[in-house]
């Protein structure tokens, strides 16, 4: 059963958040991955919120470009924690995005990490972060990732 959902604004979104399911993978955390715009799909993103956490998903890990609303979105609709990336897709190379996903107004939180690869990678951990409260095995595995990071520098 997933416990983290990784879900994308666009297809063209893909590449760009193949990072935090290399990290997800690499930590044992299962995952499932889906498009869905909030813009072009509205319905989809609601369904999705609503249905979320009885589906067994604990952690929501939500990637858009542009205008972002989708992390904001499919916060609205869910009380799980709902990790926002901005992706560097537009003219404004993710500024836009960063703006967008971090200025949620108080009361509806998504916790925002950096554009492009390092906020790819920082969901993940931070999504194994938040399962490590209630899963052994998840914390092991992040305690030695994090123990690995010591011998690098
Ligand atoms: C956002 O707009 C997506 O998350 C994507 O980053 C960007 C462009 O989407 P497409 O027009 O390529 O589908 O909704």
């Amino acid at each position: 059963m997933s416990l983290v959902a990784v879900i994308m604004g666009s297809k063209s979104d893909t590449e760009a958040m193949q990072p935090t399911l290399d990290v997800l993978k690499g930590l044992g955390i299962d995952y499932e991955v889906d498009i869905t715009s909030a813009h072009r799909n509205p319905e989809k993103a609601r369904q999705f919120g609503l249905e979320a956490r009885s589906r067994g998903i604990e952690v929501v890990i939500a990637a858009a470009g542009g205008a972002a609303h989708l992390p904001g979105v499919l916060a609205s609709w869910t009380t799980l924690p709902v990790i926002g990336v901005p992706l560097a897709t537009s003219d404004l190379k993710g500024v836009d995005a960063l703006y967008s996903i971090v200025q949620m107004p108080a009361g509806i939180p998504v916790a925002t990490v950096a554009i492009g690869t390092a906020g790819a990678k920082n969901a993940a951990y931070l999504a194994a972060e938040i399962l490590s409260l209630k899963y052994d095995e998840i914390r092991k595995a992040y305690e030695k990732y994090r123990s690995e990071l010591q011998g690098a520098s």
